[in-house]
């Protein structure tokens, strides 16, 4: 038997384009018919073992490695890193959707990047309130980076985070992900939509999943946006434990299983009237927790 390992690239119908790990050469498989019957599909991040066949130049996928992780928007497997791309406007800044894709984050134990694109286009005073707001609310959680493409603002801090990793991109259509990814590396060539100006929103410009290898060393994943989200798989009683700021009070309100919502003696929310939580996060939260309800 001679298979080689590789990382799975894309995977289109029924053909599956995987990277050597060794040469990084792109080769493109086919997946055959005993996973099918097993109803086992590679994702995008999945190590893979696969075999050439000398007459055709497919490879055939022998075996799918067990996986580290597996997020379920965008459907990604083996991550060590989302980043949540968002902006401040165009489209504007849904933050009940970044504490969602926070919280699905923390489930896989990723870690977390922040970049706020489209800083070009803060001018005006609210417009840069709004921006410092947000960076108040997330830099005491999690690394915020603020990016331009116009500009070229901060590219390299972000090639930084990036590299030596494998990292997904997330975030609403629109933000300018699939643009970050070619400022990183101009050969890309991917898409790039629009913003309606009626709606304000992006125009689902990319429609699958892609691994992405950088020069620099590094993997990353340009995704569809999302316009929503529904959080599926989480209990809201583990829902706490994705907050990652909470996690200090762990221990210290007067009932051990206290959901920081109805409870007395709750820490959290002392800490929320302390401004050591911030409002919108603890609301996002209640919010997040009340849609879990109703889904059982
Ligand atoms: N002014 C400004 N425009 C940007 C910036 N980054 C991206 N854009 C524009 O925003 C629009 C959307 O960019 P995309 O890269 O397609 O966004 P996306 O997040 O990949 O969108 P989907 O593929 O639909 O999820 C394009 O018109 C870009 O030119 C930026 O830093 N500043
Ligand atoms: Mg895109
Ligand atoms: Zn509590």
């Amino acid at each position: 038997m001679n298979w080689k390992k590789a990382i799975v690239l894309r995977f289109h119908s029924d053909m599956v384009t995987v990277q050597d790990l060794k040469s990084n050469q792109k080769i493109n498989c086919y997946l055959p018919g005993k996973f099918k019957l097993q109803k086992i599909r590679p994702i995008v991040g999945d190590y893979v073992e696969y075999s050439v066949d000398k007459k055709s130049d497919y490879g055939r996928i022998e075996n799918i490695l067990k996986r580290k992780n597996e997020l379920y928007r965008p459907k990604v497997a083996n991550l060590d890193q989302l980043v949540l791309v968002t902006t401040i406007k165009n489209p504007q800044v849904d933050l009940l959707i970044v504490d969602k894709i926070l919280a699905l984050a923390e489930k896989e134990r990723l870690d977390v990047l922040i970049v706020l694109n489209k800083i070009d286009l803060l001018k005006d005073y609210l417009d840069k309130e709004k921006m410092k707001r947000f960076i108040n609310i997330y830099s005491k959680i999690y690394p915020v980076v603020t990016t331009s493409k116009l500009t070229k603002e901060n590219i390299d801090t972000l090639e930084k985070y990036l590299k030596d990793k494998v990292s997904t991109f997330a975030g609403l259509s629109g933000v300018g992900k699939s643009s970050l990814l070619n400022t990183l590396d101009p050969n890309l060539n991917l898409r790039e939509g629009e913003i309606s100006e009626k709606l304000g929103r992006g125009k689902h410009t990319t429609t699958y999943a892609e691994l992405l290898y950088f020069n620099f060393g590094g993997f990353i994943v340009d995704t569809p946006g999302f316009s929503n989200l529904e959080l599926k798989g989480i209990k809201k009683d583990e829902l706490k434990f994705y907050f990652k700021e909470f996690q200090e009070y762990y221990g210290f309100c007067n009932y051990s299983n206290c959901s920081h919502i109805v409870e007395p003696g709750c820490a959290v929310k002392e800490a929320l009237k302390n401004n050591l939580i911030s409002e919108s996060r603890y609301e996002n939260y209640c919010n997040i927790y009340r849609e879990l309800e109703k889904d059982k």
